[in-house]
């Protein structure tokens, strides 16, 4: 079911191993043989239309996955058309919570795609591994060279350049792997200009420049154990956000890891593995390229974390367990400079994030079961306790007096499914439940302007946990010709935490026209629907179409914000002898279900088209891939639901890009 998910989710395409039916029993063993992670290493991050996409461009192909879009950069990833606050997002197991009170800086944000290997995104309660989610989960896979292979060096090279922002990347990754050492690294660059929208006028603000390194070293302890050190880094200068009143100058992560894994040969226990993390995250936002603006702000944020997970893998006969063990240590600074037009007379400090800390353990346990040949069994659950505490309580205290300066809450959640295939057909069928403590701003943010809109947030240190209830089905079929698969869930949010307008309190930024408290509705209910299907019209023609539907409503039959209206994709790709050919079409339907209560208009549907070629050659036993393409040739002039402030979206972009692989 989790590999099920995985790769049903994140629908990357025709790849034939992407439509063998994954086995999860296989799973567990393959983990001991080097097969698999050689497997891994040849994946890469493309999508059928293109070969070097951003992580954010990647994630977009998957069917459960939306984007809030402030800009060209960093788009905050909605899991089952909820926000990141609701979903778990890690970097190989870890967290790391971004420094923005704005959400600038999603974790997604700190990575590349040249130092990735896949993607996992797990649905609603089976995601809650390493933690109490309610959304699901989004784990960003490092990419991970095996020891011993033939060819000790490995490595590739990506350039590229898109014409509409005049984006220049250059991509690097290097491997050395022998027997006992592996050495990898990855080196990236990203520079883009403002970009054009469909009228051909320049976004301002919409620039941005990204930096991105990461070195891994591992080391064979022994036959069946290693040791292994990670890090990445990652710096963000001179980044617009055009649908914010605020741009980023810089932002600066650190992400360390160090992990031990032992496997066993003999008997239930197959694979201990357990690492110690710490990451750091840096981020100075501030006003000062809107020179419009007479009274500036310097709103920086700090993030530091560090954690340990530990999981086992057990696996006898028909039976397979996962345990995993995670704990982490999270203290969140966000600070607000307010200044007239000279500096030196600063008017006013606040904490927006007053030096709050969030502490988290958390034990999870996943069975597997398989009961016959056709069918199996998943069932899991995990129990948390998170505890928070505000130094600098006094800004709490301010809308909530006497508000407790730290909170201890338990996190329970359980889930399970079946899952049954007969013949050229699967279904499946399952539920959840599970709570989440609210967010760091949901609890203790202090002023949060939220331009999109335009109130000033205030966290509630005492709302409940939010609790949510999951059912999820899914259908398919599927024979050599085609594959159909359909997919929906429902979930039944209580004590769903969402910002209401508050009679108390003044707005402090001029462009505020007041202040949101964040409170819990009785309920909310969302309910999501998603249908794929594959055909191969000839052995070199393929066609594959998706198409998506949510609604979702508060406890007054109300509609909530960014829920994605109903909206496709449909697409060709046709090879001939080295040439490849995409064409796709996507859009949205028009926005019925918008919700002007939480600041949203009606957005109108949209169509885009995009077309794209590539051609593999070779020099000197080098493979090479040269690919041209274009995003919205009809340079269509649109901005989705889910753009902040009806940001228009870019228009036609003609991009292309060289690989070369050693
Ligand atoms: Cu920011």
């Amino acid at each position: 079911m989790k590999e099920q998910l995985t790769l049903i989710c994140l629908f990357i395409g025709l790849l034939a191993n992407a439509q063998d039916t994954p086995k999860e029993k296989d799973s567990i063993p393959v983990l001991l043989g080097e097969v698999h992670l050689i497997k891994i290493l040849k994946k890469q991050l493309e999508t059928e239309m293109k070969m070097s996409v951003s992580v954010d461009e990647y994630l977009a192909s998957s069917d459960n996955i939306s984007f809030i879009k402030r800009g060209a950069y960093a788009w905050e990833p909605l899991l089952n058309n909820m926000n990141t606050e609701r979903s778990i997002i890690t970097i190989d197991g870890m967290h790391i919570f971004g420094a923005c009170t704005d959400k600038m800086d999603p974790v997604t944000s700190y990575v590349e795609s040249n130092n990735l290997s896949k993607i996992d995104v797990k649905s609603g309660q089976s995601g809650g591994q390493s933690g109490a989610t309610v959304a699901g989960s989004i784990d960003l896979k490092r990419k991970s060279t095996p020891f011993g292979l033939a060819k000790k060096w490995n490595g590739n090279y990506q350039s590229g350049f898109e014409f509409n922002n005049k984006q220049f990347f250059n991509l690097g990754n290097v491997a050395y792997s022998s027997d006992k050492l592996v050495a990898e690294g990855s080196i990236s660059y990203r520079k883009a200009e403002n970009y054009s929208d469909g009228n051909n006028n320049e976004v301002n603000h919409s620039q941005f420049k990204k930096f991105n390194t990461s070195l891994g070293l591992a080391y064979k302890t022994s036959e069946l154990s290693s040791l292994k050190v990670d890090a990445i880094f990652d710096m963000a200068k001179d980044v617009g956000y055009p649908a914010l009143p605020m741009d980023l100058s810089l932002s600066r992560a650190i992400i360390t890891s160090a992990s031990y894994k032992q496997l066993f040969e003999e008997g239930m226990l197959r694979v201990w593995d357990t690492k110690v993390y710490f990451n750091a995250v840096e981020h100075n936002m501030d006003d000062t390229t809107r020179p419009e603006n007479l009274v500036h702000m310097d709103m920086p944020g700090w993030s530091t974390t560090y954690g340990l997970v530990s999981k086992v893998n057990l696996h006898k006969a028909n039976y397979s367990l996962e345990a995993q063990l995670n704990a982490y240590n999270n203290l969140s600074i966000a600070e607000m400079r307010m200044y007239p037009q000279d500096r030196s007379e600063r008017t006013m400090f606040a904490y927006s994030w007053p030096w709050v800390t969030t502490r988290y353990a958390g034990l999870s346990l996943n069975n597997r079961w398989d009961i016959s040949e056709k069918s199996s069994l998943n069932f899991g659950g995990s129990l948390g306790v998170n505890y928070n505490h505000s130094k600098y309580v006094d800004f709490n205290w301010i809308f909530h007096p006497g508000a407790p300066q730290e909170k201890t809450r338990f996190l329970p959640s359980l889930y399970g499914g079946y899952t049954l295939n007969l013949n050229q057909f699967n279904f499946s069928l399952g539920g959840g439940y599970g709570q989440r403590a609210p967010s760091v701003s949901e609890g203790y943010g202090y002023y949060i302007y939220n331009s999109f809109d335009r109130y000033d947030y205030i966290g509630n240190p005492n709302l409940e946990n939010e609790t949510s209830y999951e059912l999820n089905a899914s259908a398919g079929f599927k024979n050599k010709k085609m594959s159909l698969q359909a997919k929906v869930n429902y979930f039944y949010i209580r004590n769903y935490i969402i910002g209401r307008v508050l009679s108390m309190g003044s707005p402090m930024n001029y462009q505020s026209i007041g202040v949101k408290g964040y409170t819990s509705l009785d309920y909310a209910t969302l309910f999501n629907f998603s249908i794929n299907a594959d055909y191969s019209i000839l052995k070199d023609l393929h066609w594959s179409g998706t198409l998506t539907y949510a609604r979702a409503q508060d406890d007054n039959d109300g509609n909530l914000p960014f829920i994605r209206p109903l909206s496709y994709q449909t697409s060709l790709h046709y090879s001939y002898q080295k040439f490849e050919f995409q064409t796709s079409v996507n859009g949205d339907f028009e926005q019925i279900n918008y919700s002007p209560e939480y600041g949203e208009d009606q957005t109108p549907s949209y169509s885009i088209w995009n077309l794209s070629a590539n051609y593999t050659f070779h020099i000197n036993n080098y493979k090479a891939v040269v690919e041209v393409g274009a995003e919205n040739i009809f340079n269509e002039y649109y901005s989705t639901y889910a753009d902040w402030g009806n940001i228009p979206r870019m228009g036609r972009n003609v991009f292309t890009s060289l690989k070369f692989k050693f």
